[in-house]
């Protein structure tokens, strides 16, 4: 097989970078490991930044998002059993809109299967060849051994992914940190309580509560790291959590059937070396955020951006400049991600031996940026999104 750009992987970034180059009549093909079924299913991220919103907006994708999507404008705290507000509103009107990240992959699939665009599910890729002239990628399909030659690879296949594995080095150029727990998230066929979300800092450790949508809930509870979430029964995790979210004003979350439990790791990972040749790395391929900051997916669509312009100069224009400092554009948006992911991560949780002096830090932090104008500033500036240069 042929094409201009090989696409690896059918996340957000692979999906949304093959929108960009189609826009641009760019041919490609997506090679994504698992079937159409599953990627469809696997519940993650739902916090859109605005400039992700206008991206989907651009590409002609987001009539449903502008449907269904539920705006944000108030983000609540919860610590030392206290409620805190903090307006998160952009000076130009601009909010957060709540949309499931599975909602995005299925309204991009969709678009790819109408406009008869090349996605092969079940298609896993083993390698990459001549990274530095004409690229080619190995994959099975069916269990047929295939290769698709390209003039550019994108490596947007995520973290445990093989394009980083591809770039020289990639290893020596990582900055990784582990959290020293997970995340059990839920999906509840349960109204949200309006009065009840966001996040709690609680002595037994954090819990959230968010909505994917005006029946469905997203909530987490911080928990060790061998936690079997089939051992957890669903009458345990309401009460935990609202143990964890009671602010003593008596609002309780509404329940329901607990339809979908995972369990996943916290971390913080950058590869600062993410292009080698005519191979660029995109979203969790090159970067891992803690989910405190809300900010996988977003950061995913600047690095596409950046990379679907890196790739139309090359090949429309033979311009490699973009392609030089595509590493360095992208890390100026990632990397105060990063940063702001962490610093939330690090004062919502209750880390292992935490002494109550440490705790008491938590709060100071916690008010500062709920409560004085500073904070309040770079909270919003954080949350809403740095502006894309590209
Ligand atoms: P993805 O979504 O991981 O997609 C990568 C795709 O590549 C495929 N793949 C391969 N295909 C072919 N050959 C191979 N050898 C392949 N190896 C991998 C995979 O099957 C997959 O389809 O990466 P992408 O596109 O960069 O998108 C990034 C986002 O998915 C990610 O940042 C967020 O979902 C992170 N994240 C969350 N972010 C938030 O902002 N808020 C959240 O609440 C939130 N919750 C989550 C999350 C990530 C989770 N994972 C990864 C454990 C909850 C979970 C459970």
């Amino acid at each position: 097989m042929r094409t201009q750009v090989g696409i690896i992987g059918a996340g957000p970034a692979g999906l949304l970078l093959g929108r960009l180059l189609d826009m641009q009549g760019i041919d490609f093909v997506i090679l994504e490991q698992r079937s159409l079924d599953y990627v469809l299913a696997r519940v993650r991220a739902g916090v859109l930044e605005p400039g992700t919103v206008q991206t989907l907006r651009d590409c002609g994708v987001a009539d449903r998002l502008d449907r269904e999507g539920l705006p944000h404008e108030i983000m609540q705290f919860r610590w030392n059993k206290t409620r805190n507000d903090i307006p998160l509103v952009g000076e130009d009107g601009s909010k957060l809109v709540t949309y499931g990240q599975a909602e995005v992959v299925k309204d991009l699939i969709e678009y790819h299967e109408a406009a008869g665009n090349r996605i092969i599910f079940e298609a896993e890729v083993a390698g990459l060849d001549d990274l530095e002239g004409r690229p080619v990628i190995g994959f099975t399909d069916g269990g047929t051994a295939r290769t698709l030659t390209c003039d550019f690879v994108a490596g947007c296949d995520g973290f445990h992914g093989v394009s980083r594995k591809a770039i020289p080095e990639a290893e020596a150029h990582s900055f990784i940190k582990e959290y020293p727990f997970s995340w059990l998230g839920i999906l509840a066929q349960a109204k949200p309580n309006r009065e009840l979300r966001g996040f709690a800092h609680s002595t037994r450790g954090l819990a959230v509560a968010s909505a994917r949508s005006e029946s469905l809930g997203r909530l987490y509870l911080q928990v060790p790291h061998d936690l079997d979430p089939a051992t957890m029964s669903d009458e345990e995790i309401w009460a935990e959590l609202d143990y964890r979210m009671d602010d003593g004003s008596g609002e309780r979350l509404s329940r329901g059937p607990i339809i979908e439990k995972s369990v996943a790791r916290l971390r913080g990972f950058v590869c600062t070396r993410m292009q080698h040749g005519r191979l660029c790395l995109a979203g969790d391929a090159a970067h891992i955020v803690p989910p405190s900051g809300a900010k996988g997916l977003n950061l995913a669509v600047g690095d596409v951006r950046v990379l679907s312009e890196t790739i139309v100069r090359l090949l429309k224009r033979d311009d490699a400049s973009l392609l030089d400092s595509y590493s360095e554009i992208c890390l100026r948006r990632i990397w105060p991600t990063v940063h702001w992911s962490c610093l939330m991560s690090d004062n919502v949780h209750m880390f292992p031996g935490q002494s109550r002096f440490e705790t008491m830090m938590q709060y100071e932090m916690l008010d500062h940026l709920v409560n004085s104008e500073t904070g309040r500033l770079r909270m919003r500036e954080a949350m809403l999104g740095r502006p894309y240069e590209i």
